[in-house]
């Protein structure tokens, strides 16, 4: 029979716990080698579900938690929104408890890369009439109109679904705005024809006055079925968000990495040679759904139009990466430009933990417009490789 901690066993441990937190919060964080030139991945996850403060976690009380329990238990702590904040590098991570349920906590670093301490309290979620049951994967943007949106896929359970089906639910946009990531303000939840919506996300500036919203609209939960691909659509007025004239800008294709479903990520950078986007693509395997990232290129004078478009991936999951609760998943909806022209790149792997990738526009830039584009053959591909080699007699 194991005996019960005393009152000061109970204490010791807590305060290895705590130093055991403090350690591994404030591991500094190494660029990896740089293999392709395009980005530097990172050694270690920048936020796990031990990064979640023990506070939140474990009765601290050596009285009324005597054997040292925890009580609230952690199961992951994946896609990040992410902006920066004065002069911070501010993450809303998605956390999602041993209970299944999603919420948001803002965690904060001085360098992006490592040492990211969270608030002192998960977001509390100002709610609408109907109450969201799962919230996740908040995307953070600065819109011109002086407010910070958080746009937020809410999910309740399909009242549609018939008696004893207890998996059905629908997805949609949730929105809140703020002035300062503190005070937040809850708008209706996004209103368009489709039956189910996730990552959806804003375009930080007016288009004809209106605001621009990227969607991905879906028939199904998992399905996107008729849906198609990334959208754009425009919403006049944001406390009355309905989604007009919404098109296809970036559709899902036949035997290409987003040949099941694709989505927007974070909020696209704008830049001297366009709007440069991040977004994850979908395939199906033997071994399930594998998600990616790619990136693309919109024209600044009009939006809808792509102008380039990489083929394949940017990363794709990696070592470690592949594994997790749910496996082989790259997600990226944060990322964060400095005014030199650094990107940080946050992305989850496996639906578990949180990493950073880090690059330039000028490399992303030219990597979309320099690499071939996916001509959707094996022999298009071979001739890329031909050409290439062409070009280089001489070098080599
Ligand atoms: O499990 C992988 C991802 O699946 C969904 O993304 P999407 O509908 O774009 O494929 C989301 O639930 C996302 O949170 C999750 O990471």
């Amino acid at each position: 029979m194991t005996r019960p901690l005393t009152l000061q066993q109970t204490e010791i441990r807590f305060e290895k716990l705590l130093k055991e937190y403090d350690t591994l919060c404030t591991k500094a964080n190494i660029a990896k080698p740089h293999i392709n030139g395009i980005f530097k991945r990172y050694v270690h996850p920048i936020i796990t579900a031990a990064h979640i403060p023990l506070h939140w976690r474990y009765d601290l009380n050596p009285n009324t938690n005597p054997l040292g329990l925890e009580r609230i238990g952690v199961n992951a702590a994946f896609n990040a929104g992410a902006i920066k904040w004065d002069n911070k590098y501010v993450l809303v991570v998605r956390v999602e408890g041993s209970d299944r349920k999603s919420y948001f906590a803002f965690a904060e670093s001085p360098n992006g890369i490592d040492n990211f301490k969270f608030w002192d309290k998960p977001l509390v979620l100002p709610q609408n009439e109907i109450p969201d049951v799962n919230t996740y994967d908040m995307r953070l943007v600065t819109h011109e109109d002086g407010f910070i949106y958080g746009i937020f896929c809410t999910e309740r359970k399909d009242p549609d679904s018939p008696s004893g089906d207890t998996s059905s639910a629908v997805a949609n946009a949730g929105i809140i705005r703020s002035k300062d990531l503190k005070q937040w303000e809850r708008l209706p939840d996004l209103v368009s024809s489709s039956k189910q919506q996730r990552n959806v996300t804003l375009h930080p500036e007016f288009v004809n006055g209106k605001y621009a919203v990227y969607t991905r609209p879906q028939d199904g939960f998992i399905e996107t079925g008729s849906g198609g691909g990334i959208g754009l659509g425009y919403i006049s007025d944001m406390r009355n968000p309905v989604v007009e004239g919404e098109i296809i800008i970036n559709p899902k294709k036949y035997h290409t990495v987003y040949e099941l479903k694709n989505g927007q990520g974070p909020s696209p950078i704008k830049t001297k040679d366009g709007w440069l986007h991040l977004a994850h693509a979908v395939r199906n395997t033997a071994a399930g759904l594998r998600y990616v990232l790619y990136m693309f290129v919109t024209d600044l004078n009009d939006i809808t139009k792509v102008i380039h478009q990489p083929g394949g991936y940017l990363m794709a999951p990696s070592n470690d990466e592949i594994i997790g609760d749910v496996g082989n998943v790259l997600f990226a909806n944060g990322w964060i430009v400095d005014e030199d022209g650094k990107v940080f790149i946050y992305y989850a792997s496996s639906d578990t933990r949180m990493h950073v990738a880090t690059s330039t526009i000028d490399i992303l830039l030219d990597y979309c417009k320099n690499t071939p584009e996916d001509r959707l053959s094996s022999t298009a591909s071979v001739e890329n490789i031909l050409n290439l080699i062409e070009s280089n007699r001489g070098f080599y």
